[in-house]
């Protein structure tokens, strides 16, 4: 049965998914809209990637540690691939079909700009590794939190705090970012269906607010209105 369809009564949930550069605000971004989907009534789960079920977040581990690295650009994209079908089968697919809204902190875009445009891996690899991936399974919306460079790896440390450790993505150097933020802006420019670009150098309460009125627009009656009830479903 296509993810799509209705099962008896109860609709599948929306799949919204956070990309972006460091410290642009993700996690804090997801825990918000979390929050005040489920004071509306919406039934959600929040998840990540790379992890998301234990098999996965094993392979974060070691991705994160560096330690696939080695083995080149195209191993790595494998590796996030291999993750991305348990999350996808054991996790996001039950929850839409039952109903819920997930919210994830990064998916395939992060494969597109990080192994694609930066790694320069072939993109006839990523197409194909997302037509056996995630085929149809593709975000509702994907909201895009677009920050300088710079204020997002200030972020980052000042979060990280002295002495802590920088992990292998956040050790790259400025035109990495960079080239990294320009990725997910052509992302965005070339979807702009599914793709909503949100100013993350705002405060944190902006923010929120630019993203509740983006997702608002996934439920009838939008953000104004209010999301309580089963006004919700599709
Ligand atoms: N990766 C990949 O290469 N390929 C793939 O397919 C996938 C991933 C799926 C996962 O890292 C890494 O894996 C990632 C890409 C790669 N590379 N990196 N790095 P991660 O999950 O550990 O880290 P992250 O995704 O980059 O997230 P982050 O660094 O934790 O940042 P964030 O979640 O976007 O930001 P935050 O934690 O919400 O906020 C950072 C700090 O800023 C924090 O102290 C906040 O309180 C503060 N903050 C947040 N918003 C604001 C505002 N608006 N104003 C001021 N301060 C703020």
């Amino acid at each position: 049965m296509p993810l799509s369809a209705d099962r008896g009564g109860v609709t599948r949930g929306r799949f919204i998914t956070l990309e972006g550069g460091e410290g642009a605000g993700k996690s804090t971004q997801g825990r918000r809209l979390m929050e005040r989907l489920a004071a509306n009534g919406v039934e959600t789960l929040a998840t990540r990637e790379p992890g998301g079920t234990p098999l996965a977040e094993a392979y974060r581990a070691a991705l994160l540690a560096g330690a696939v690295a080695p083995l080149g650009v195209a191993a790595e994209a494998l590796v996030f691939s291999a993750a991305r079908i348990d999350h996808l089968d054991a996790k996001i697919l039950p929850a839409l079909l039952a109903g819920r809204t997930v919210v994830c902190d990064r998916f395939i875009d992060s494969t597109r700009a990080y192994q694609g445009a930066l790694g320069d891996l072939d993109p006839h690899l990523i197409v194909a590794l997302e037509r056996v991936v995630v085929g149809s399974h593709l975000p509702d919306l994907t909201l895009i939190l677009d920050l300088p460079s710079e204020i997002g790896l200030a972020r980052a440390a000042e979060r990280r705090g002295q002495g802590g450790l920088a992990d292998r993505f956040e050790r790259q150097d400025a035109v990495f970012h960079e080239t990294l933020r320009a990725a997910f802006l052509d992302i965005a420019a070339r979807e702009p269906g599914r793709c909503r670009v949100i100013d993350a150098s705002e405060p944190e309460d902006a923010v929120a607010e630019s993203i509740w009125q983006a997702v608002g627009q996934l439920f009838p009656g939008g953000s104004k209105v209010g999301l309580v009830g089963t006004d919700h479903q599709l």
